[in-house]
């Protein structure tokens, strides 16, 4: 390990909240497996995260497994990155109970995400949901992580994350990094097939907006060709008036690596049923090597509980570190 200390290090997770889309997949999955020569990465499975919306038991253990296969079918090598689920390393809520006492409630009060799914939830605003950034942050803080790639939902989290940190390291000294969020480029934000003015999302009430990472091709293309156009009959790229075919071209684009340039010649005169059809099976071809992974790899349990027992314990380490440098700065007796 001690070649990777001079990396910097990446710190990022998905909660296991529904099964992964091609916005998941295209805005971070896909990002993450090509950072890893460069940077000493952590990917998390946010497990504790999940429960502050109520789960099936048994749906919430299936998919946080698949997601731990389609994180390796999508390129995240299990030996160049820590794969883990974060209820594994106690350290978390070990960490996440200290940072709370270190969050305001003003804060807390302020973040758009608590306001959106407190909104979603009314029946169940529990405190988890509201003090879900205090979670977060330690997620962050317990691996000194330098960057955060998420997408840019999630910065206000990484801003607050700073403020605890930069807060507690106020009083004790230099405890934590203060990590900087890392948000990608282009193509960073796919939106729903059936409004095109939303992300997609897993959570998505509306299953036609959304593909799903391990979905079956003739469902794919099922949806691509319901995708939301527009009355001009022409493929041009423009946000503004034009979301849902804008929103095609980014998915053909960053499927086939084409430029806007080459999909507006390519489609001139031709009508949006050929275009559909050809991002559809843009995205069939892209998905279907991580799907047929995923299954192969879903039927080697054995495997994948080795993978995420040694990322649990890789990441026990680095966290533990820094847990008990915390616990000794708030004045804990050691044991
Ligand atoms: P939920 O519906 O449960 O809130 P979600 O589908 O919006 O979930 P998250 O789990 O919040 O997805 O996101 C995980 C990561 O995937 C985030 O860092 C986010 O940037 C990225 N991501 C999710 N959906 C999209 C999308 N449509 N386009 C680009 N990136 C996305
Ligand atoms: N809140 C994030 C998931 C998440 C996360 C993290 C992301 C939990 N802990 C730490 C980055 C770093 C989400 O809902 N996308």
């Amino acid at each position: 390990m001690e070649n990777t200390e001079q990396k910097k290090r990446i710190l990022s997770g998905i909660q296991p909240s529904g099964d992964l889309t091609l916005g998941s997949y295209l805005g971070a999955i896909k990002n993450w497996a090509s950072l890893a020569d460069e940077y000493d990465c952590y990917y998390m499975l946010a497990d504790m995260h999940t429960i502050t919306v109520r789960q099936v038991p048994a749906d919430l253990r299936r998919r946080t497994l698949t997601q731990v296969a389609a994180y390796i079918a999508s390129g995240l090598d299990p030996e160049k990155n820590t794969l883990f689920v974060q209820s594994h390393v106690p350290a978390h809520a070990q960490l996440g109970w200290v940072l709370d006492c270190y969050t305001m409630f003003g804060e807390l009060s302020r973040m758009t995400q608590f306001k959106d799914k407190s909104a979603k939830n009314a029946d169940n605003i529990n405190a988890g949901l509201f003090t879900y950034p205090a979670l977060m942050a330690a997620d962050i803080l317990l691996y000194q992580a330098d960057l955060v790639p998420v997408g840019g939902d999630q910065k206000q989290h990484v801003e607050i994350c700073r403020d605890i940190a930069t807060r507690f390291n106020g009083v004790y000294g230099d405890v934590f990094k203060i990590p900087e969020p890392y948000i990608p480029k282009v193509g960073a934000r796919v939106m729903s097939l059936s409004s095109p003015e939303n992300k997609m999302s897993k959570s998505d009430k509306d299953p036609n907006g959304c593909v799903y990472m391990l979905e079956k091709p003739e469902d794919i293309m099922r949806k691509f060709k319901k995708a939301m156009t527009d009355s001009e009959a022409c493929v041009r790229f423009d946000p503004e008036n034009k979301p849902g075919v804008s929103n095609l071209m980014q998915i053909y684009s960053v499927a086939t690596g084409s430029s806007f340039e080459a999909i507006e010649a390519e489609f001139a005169g031709r009508g949006y049923g050929d275009f559909k059809k050809a991002v559809g099976e843009s995205v069939v071809e892209l998905l279907r090597p991580i799907r047929e992974e995923t299954e192969r790899l879903l039927a080697d349990k054995a495997y994948l509980e080795s993978v995420y027992r040694a990322g649990a314990e890789k990441a026990s380490y680095v966290a533990n570190r820094t847990l008990s440098k915390v616990y000794k700065k708030v004045g804990f007796l050691a044991r």
